[in-house]
């Protein structure tokens, strides 16, 4: 085995790093996270290469040395450290990194806040395992390493489950605040100073996949993401270094600029802008708002470029990005990211992606002037009908009255109750819509036309709106709160008068995937739509499927996945559905699934965004012409 001399293979991208972040550097550099990458180019078991210090550092360092990445950067699975250390459920895969299994949330009450307390940095879960890295990296190269740390919204999301953290932001925002605050003041304050005590001198950077739009409003990012960072430096004696520079959402925000203003408060030292938003809104403007502003610029490249190649179309993307992002007066503050190499990357296209960073800064620049990203471009990074991530259009591409229409058509001609319960639904009154469907039952209204007329029109107009990206998860959450306050009125009725549901669907999100949001969306928008939906939840392998939909009879099995590593066990799922006594067809859906992936898997029909989901359900179901079920809820 080649012997690498980890204190000095990587001085040059570190000095270039520093010399971007300060005065400026006549190369640009890259960062990359890639610790799955390095998992599966070192042949690693998942569970001994997330637990053992000694191989995680090794590993990251070999793969790196070896492949000539400017930086070596240890980037362990940071969503899960503080959480699992208060007793969230991890769950390990061989070949992936862990995962919190969120769909098991440890804070749902003050209760449950009231017994956790301030886990031992030196003891809990896998705290020690990242203060080893930590130490195990400076033995081996000199150098301290980053502090990693999850993003304290995402770490709500990960001990609270992701909708019940908005529902209760809308209903208890004390709560939520004092769960932020035990979040920031006895979990992660404690743990980074304890980390600092080691390491005075380096810089931390937390992940925040969920704390971001369109998960969130802007309104609670200004509430319940911004201010906890902040609180969070505070902690840490000031320090500027506690930082959070993963933000998503770029493209949803109603005015980038401003949104990238908020990015600098929590990440004053640069900005940071990453596919898929960052092809949207364009590497042009960003560009130049970073020059009005002269702060050093980082471009990430999506990770679905790097996996999916081909060599050309990643060089294609490289260089628009490191071209735009080196010109103009800043130029010599700009670094490149590459956002999270996964376990299937193929080998060759790491090579080719690094060697197309060096021919751009060797001068061999065979695209110069091509700029592909903006908002007129689709996106070969983001498989899908459109080119848009989780499945949501722009609504720039609407008449600005778009709401507006579909309210009145969707209300034009029905009786005035009706039009209420909508109203309800659309200002997401739960009460109100509760309220108001019992007086249309009062009124002599059967439920059929309650649900048909109403209920179900106000959610088509919810899931339109969504897939417009006119309304954010928040609002769909909301919305479908208070359509299921009025379907527990009807519910024992219909249950009575054996009214059958349109349908009944299973959904699961794959084995090796705990991705759930996008799941329970479609979930919500299928019930909304008048379906029984049965949700086995995440990590779910075939026999589970199988079984259930045996015991429903049920109509449809849906899948989600939002990992390129977990989407081929959608296909295994498939065949062994087909070989056995089940006849349930299958919709798949989530973001890397496309509608060729759909069919390569004999899947019977794929759904770009929830809304989608449910016509397609409806078609499936007119399909097959299966006798509708009623059951239980
Ligand atoms: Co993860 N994550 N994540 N993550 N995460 C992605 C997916 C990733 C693209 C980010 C990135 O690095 N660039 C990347 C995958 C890379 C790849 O596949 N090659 C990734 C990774 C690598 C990981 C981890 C390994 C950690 C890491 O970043 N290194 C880890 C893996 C855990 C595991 O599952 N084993 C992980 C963890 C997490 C969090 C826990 C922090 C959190 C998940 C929380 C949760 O789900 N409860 C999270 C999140 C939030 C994301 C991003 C930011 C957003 C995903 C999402 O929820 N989208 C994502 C980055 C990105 O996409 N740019 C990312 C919103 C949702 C509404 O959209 O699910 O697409 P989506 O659903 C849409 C449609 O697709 C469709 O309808 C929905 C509504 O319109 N749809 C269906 C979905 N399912 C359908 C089913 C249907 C029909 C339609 O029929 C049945």
């Amino acid at each position: 085995m080649v012997e690498y001399d980890y204190r000095h293979c990587f001085d040059n991208g570190h000095q270039w790093v520093k010399d971007t972040l300060t005065g400026g550097s006549d190369t640009p550099p890259f960062v990359a996270q890639m610790s799955e990458f390095a998992l599966a180019y070192t042949g690693n078991d998942g569970r001994e290469f997330y637990s053992n210090p000694e191989v995680f550092v090794e590993g990251t360092l070999r793969t790196c040395a070896e492949l000539g990445f400017d930086t070596a950067d240890l980037i362990w699975d940071v969503y899960d450290i503080e959480c699992e250390a208060l007793g969230g459920e991890i769950t390990w895969f061989p070949d992936l990194a862990p995962a919190i299994n969120n769909s098991k949330p440890i804070i749902t009450s003050e209760k449950d806040l009231a017994r956790l307390s301030t886990p031992d940095p030196h003891k809990a879960g896998r705290m020690p395992f990242v203060r080893d890295c930590l130490h195990i990296y400076k033995e081996m190269t000199g150098r301290t390493q980053t502090l990693r740390f999850c993003g304290p919204f995402t770490l709500a999301a990960q001990c609270m489950q992701f909708e019940q953290l908005i529902l209760q932001i809308q209903e208890n925002p004390e709560f939520v605040h004092k769960v932020f605050r035990f979040l920031v003041e006895e979990v992660q304050a404690p743990y980074l100073n304890a980390l600092f005590k080691d390491f005075p001198e380096a810089g931390t950077n937390g992940s925040d996949a969920i704390g971001s739009l369109p998960f969130l409003t802007e309104e609670i990012l200004d509430e319940f993401s911004i201010p906890y960072i902040l609180r969070l430096r505070e902690l840490c004696g000031g320090n500027p270094k506690v930082q959070v520079d993963n933000w998503w959402g770029d493209s949803f925000a109603e005015n980038a600029e401003r949104f990238w203003e908020k990015k600098l408060v929590v990440t004053p030292a640069y900005l940071k802008i990453q596919d898929p938003d960052l092809f949207r809104v364009g590497t042009q403007r960003a560009r130049a708002f970073a020059d009005t502003v002269g702060c050093p610029l980082q471009f990430g490249v999506d990770n679905h470029v790097l996996q999916r190649g081909p060599v050309e179309e990643i060089t294609k993307r490289v260089h628009e990005y490191m071209e735009v992002g080196t010109s103009g007066p800043h130029g010599n503050k700009f670094f490149l990211y590459l956002c999270s190499l996964s376990a299937q990357t193929p080998t060759e296209h790491v090579k080719g992606t690094i060697d197309a960073i060096n021919r751009f800064r060797a001068g061999d620049r065979p695209y110069p002037g091509q700029v592909l990203s903006g908002a007129s471009q689709e996106s070969s990074g983001r498989p899908g009908d459109r080119g848009y991530w989780m499945g949501i259009g722009s609504v720039d591409d609407l008449k600005k009255n778009f709401r507006e229409t579909l309210e009145e058509e969707s209300k034009a001609g029905k009786k005035e109750i009706f039009q209420e319960i909508y109203d309800a639904v659309m200002a997401f009154e739960h009460e109100e819509c509760a309220a108001l469907v019992s007086r249309a039952l009062d009124e002599g209204e059967t439920p059929a036309q309650i649900l048909d007329e109403a209920l179900i029109a106000a959610m088509d107009t919810i899931g339109d709106l969504f897939s417009s990206g006119i309304l954010f998860v928040p609002e769909m959450l909301l919305s479908a709160k208070a359509m299921k306050a009025g379907l527990a009125i009807l519910r024992p009725i219909l249950t009575a008068t054996k009214e059958p549901p349109k349908g009944v669907v299973i959904l699961a999100t794959v084995q090796g995937d705990l991705h759930d949001i996008g799941k329970n969306l479609v979930g919500m928008m299928l019930e909304g739509a008048g379906f029984q939906v049965f949700d086995l939840g995440v990590n779910i392998k075939a026999d589970e499927i199988i079984a259930k939909a045996r015991e429903l009879d049920a109509n449809i099995v849906g899948l989600s996945a939002l990992l390129t590593t977990t989407m081929p066990y959608m296909k295994v799922i498939i065949e062994e559905i087909h070989t056995s006594d089940v006849e349930t067809p299958v919709m798949v859906g989530g973001a890397p699934v496309t509608r060729e992936f759909a069919d390569h898997v004999n899947a019977d029909g794929y759904a770009d965004n929830a809304a989608e989901a449910v016509r397609l359900a409806k078609r499936l179901i007119a399909e097959v012409d299966v006798a509708m079920v009623a059951g239980p809820a």
